[in-house]
């Protein structure tokens, strides 16, 4: 077996492994990035597309934002739709200018991973890890295969950020973690297609045959969103159908300036709600999916993942600075205040906005009735467009404590 040492093994190449690998390494912390795929997979993977403020900052302190600043569209305002009937919500006068930036998942990966390559840290691609050690009496370990061949890796700290199906949220044990979990009757069938967006903003749409989104990759990409029952099969959707159900949920302005064209991609990703508490356990983080799950609704995915890799960043400088290891024990606490928040309005935007009615055919549920009421509510208060708001720009990240050294009595000196 191969035997190497670093000081952080980061499991997974998802955006945060690569951000954090990168941020590590700016501040001088050596780190090796294990990948399950091959970096052309992840590199591929077609997924989220708006990125907060303080995602954008990280990626400027990782030195990777040159394309993001060019190529990245600033957006001022969401639109959300109900049956047809649009209400702007002005995203940079409620909060006192702050915006969102849509740029894919698929570009943070590869801008993230040309960084890595440029920074000759070790990253292996095409190598699962099976096992991980994470006892206090002995250093971590972290053990994978690749091209056959058994190979460890001994660390001070390893960062879980293997997504949802990774190795390291079950590698806690049963008693000490909790899981959190809602699973909604519903999915979203995305399709990704070379046509203008129909319009510079995104549109929310509440409809009484499901939810749609149009969103976009950039001024001539398009991105949509139809909700569909866990039942339905990608194969079951043709473009043409795709089109044609589009249209009957956007407002009518949209539906008549919509341009269809075949798609690039085209797959239905279950909606899930999913905690898992604490986010550490000795001296492994869960970072990102590995931690926690949110519905696509509100965007903050890919955002959460952010704000942990943040916290992660701060404590394991401070830790690598000289203070004393206590500093690292807040990750966990500091994380799940801000997940619980993305958590609830995940939900939320879900609950509002879906079609939640299939045991109900011809009658409206009461629950549903109660949406309805509530958008309405938050929709004609501007106390509560504010809400909507600041809670869909993020909010700030905490800032972790420093811990002081604890100061020993100096040691009086007797002469005899
Ligand atoms: P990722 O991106 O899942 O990356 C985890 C990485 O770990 C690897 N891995 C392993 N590596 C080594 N050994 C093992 N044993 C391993 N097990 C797993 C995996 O191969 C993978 O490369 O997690 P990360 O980095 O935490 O990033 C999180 C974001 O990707 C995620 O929050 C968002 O993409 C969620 N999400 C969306 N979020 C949004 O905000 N808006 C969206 O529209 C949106 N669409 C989506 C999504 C997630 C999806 N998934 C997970 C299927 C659409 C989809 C389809
Ligand atoms: C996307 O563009 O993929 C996207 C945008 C906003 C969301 C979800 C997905 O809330």
């Amino acid at each position: 077996m191969k035997t190497l040492q670093t000081k952080v093994a980061i499991i997974g190449s998802g955006p945060s492994g690569l951000l954090l690998g990168q941020l590590l390494h700016k501040q001088g912390i050596d780190n090796i990035i294990i990948e399950r795929s091959s970096a052309q997979h992840v590199q591929d993977r077609i997924r989220a597309g708006i990125l907060e403020q303080g995602f954008v900052e990280l990626l400027q302190q990782a030195g990777c934002e040159q394309r993001l600043e060019q190529e990245g569209l600033v957006h001022h305002g969401i639109y959300i739709s109900v049956e047809g009937k649009k209400t702007h919500v002005n995203l940079t006068k409620l909060t006192d200018g702050k915006v969102v930036t849509c740029y894919g998942q698929t570009e943070v990966t590869r801008d993230l991973m040309q960084a890595r390559q440029a920074s000759a840290q070790t990253s292996f691609y095409s190598a699962p890890v099976n096992q991980i050690h994470n006892s206090p009496q002995s250093k971590a370990r972290v053990c994978f295969e690749m091209d056959g061949e058994p190979y460890q890796i001994e660390c001070d700290f390893i960062a879980g950020c293997d997504g949802y199906h990774g190795v390291s949220r079950p590698s806690i044990p049963q008693d000490i973690r909790t899981e959190y979990e809602r699973i909604y009757p519903f999915g979203w069938l995305g399709l990704l297609a070379d046509t203008p967006p129909v319009c510079d903003e995104l549109i929310y749409c509440k409809h009484s045959r499901g939810f749609a989104l149009a969103s976009q990759r950039s001024e001539t990409r398009s991105r949509y969103y139809l909700q569909v029952a866990n039942s339905e099969k990608v194969e079951e959707w043709s473009d043409e159908r795709f089109w044609q159900e589009l249209k009957l949920r956007l407002p009518a302005e949209e539906a008549a300036k919509l341009q269809t064209g075949p798609s690039i991609e085209k797959s239905i990703a279950p909606l899930r709600s999913f905690v898992c508490e604490p986010m550490q356990h000795n001296n492994l983080f869960l970072v990102g999916d590995a931690a926690h799950i949110v519905p696509p609704t509100g965007a903050k995915g890919l955002n959460l993942a952010a704000s942990d890799v943040a916290a992660l960043y701060q404590v394991l400088s401070a830790y690598y600075a000289g203070q004393p290891r206590q500093v690292v024990e807040q990750y966990s606490d500091v994380c799940l205040r801000r997940v619980w928040n993305a958590e609830r309005f995940s939900w939320w935007m879900t609950s509002m906005l879906h079609h939640f009615g299939e045991e109900h055919e011809d009658k409206r549920s009461f629950v549903e009735k109660m949406a309805d009421s509530e958008l309405e509510f938050y929709l004609h208060s501007e106390s509560g467009m504010k809400l909507i708001a600041e809670q869909y720009v993020g909010l700030p990240y905490e800032q972790i404590k420093s811990v002081e050294s604890e100061v020993k009595p100096h040691a009086v000196q007797v002469n005899s």
